[in-house]
């Protein structure tokens, strides 16, 4: 009889599943076809599986994927919780902007998470609420502590049944979130994770855990490297929500919002109606952008 799982890790060339009724976790060979007729089993892929008698169990079909990851490579990813904080660290609001860049590339939805608002007073929450400003007008925002507990019930809400995705700059708190909403999950906290280092033998795989309260989280961050370069000049401009929303006002229908007469977004940047911020860091990831572009000309 068939059953339905989703493979939540890989163990040598066999496929860890997790039986969607009753959460038992079987180690499942893979069907020789699957590699002749091209396809690769991924994390977070839906599954068909057989037991084996003896434990184990044999992966028969996969279901049709929802959406894809790249790197790391996961299937059926829902969301993208992207944690960020204005003190220790203090993220630079041009990583925040690639990161929802890569995210809008890959069209999935995201929840920014404000961490380590216990840290915060005067100035700075001041500046939160600027942010929130600037970036709720088209993600939602959440603000949390995994030491005082804010925001952690919404949190959950937001995990719930879904397969999400971290991402967010080392030492933010991604893991302490995890553990603190699901004490079950033990992951290490503090400790420089192994995928900001570069090296030789970057890991690719990935794994899924299971919240106790339903969904699933990959405990690898999406997005890790910050890579943008497999984004065309010409389309950065369709990965802010900001310039979409007036799409077609500018004079030039092809319009980069770069120097162009009768541009209509820099004009509502000058009036403060689009954030400066935003803008500037489009401008940024454009030039290097087109750097790239020069360069494989070259
Ligand atoms: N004050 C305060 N500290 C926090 C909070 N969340 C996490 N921390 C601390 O921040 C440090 C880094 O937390 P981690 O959970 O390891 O961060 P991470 O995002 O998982 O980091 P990587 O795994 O390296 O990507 C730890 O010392 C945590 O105790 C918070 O809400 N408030
Ligand atoms: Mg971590
Ligand atoms: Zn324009």
């Amino acid at each position: 009889m068939r059953k339905r799982g989703i493979v939540v890790g890989f163990h040598s060339a066999m496929a860890r599943v997790r039986d969607l009724e009753s959460k038992q976790e079987i180690l499942c060979k893979l069907r020789g076809r699957f590699k002749k007729q091209g396809i690769k089993i991924l994390v977070g892929d839906f599954v068909e599986y057989t037991e084996d008698g003896a434990g184990g169990g044999v992966i028969e079909n996969v279901l049709n994927r929802k959406s894809e990851l790249p790197k790391p490579r996961i299937a059926n990813v829902d969301q993208v919780v992207l944690v960020t904080t204005l003190k220790d660290p203090k993220v630079p609001l041009i990583v925040l902007d690639k990161f929802l860049v890569l995210v809008e590339k890959a069209s999935l939805d995201v929840v920014i998470v404000f961490n380590k608002i216990d840290l915060l007073s005067g100035k700075e929450l001041e500046e939160l609420q600027e942010l929130e400003g600037i970036y709720g007008k088209y993600y939602r925002t959440l603000r949390t502590s995994a030491v005082t507990g804010e925001g952690l019930d919404e949190l959950k809400e937001v995990f719930k049944e879904k397969v999400s995705t971290m991402a967010g700059m080392s030492g933010v708190g991604k893991s302490s979130l995890l553990n603190a909403i699901n004490p079950g999950l033990k992951l290490k906290v503090g400790e420089i994770s192994e995928k900001f280092k570069r090296g030789r033998h970057t890991t690719t795989t990935s794994s899924l855990l299971e919240f106790d309260f339903g969904g699933y989280v990959a405990d690898t961050p999406g997005f890790a490297n910050l890579d943008i370069s497999t984004i065309d000049p010409q389309e950065l401009k369709e990965l802010f929500p900001e310039f979409r929303e007036y799409e077609g006002m500018c004079a030039f229908a092809d319009c980069m919002h770069v120097s162009e007469p009768g541009c209509y977004i820099r004009r509502l940047v000058k009036e403060g109606q689009v954030p400066k911020s935003r803008y500037d860091n489009y401008i940024k990831m454009l030039k290097e952008l087109q750097g790239l572009e020069k360069a494989s000309e070259r």
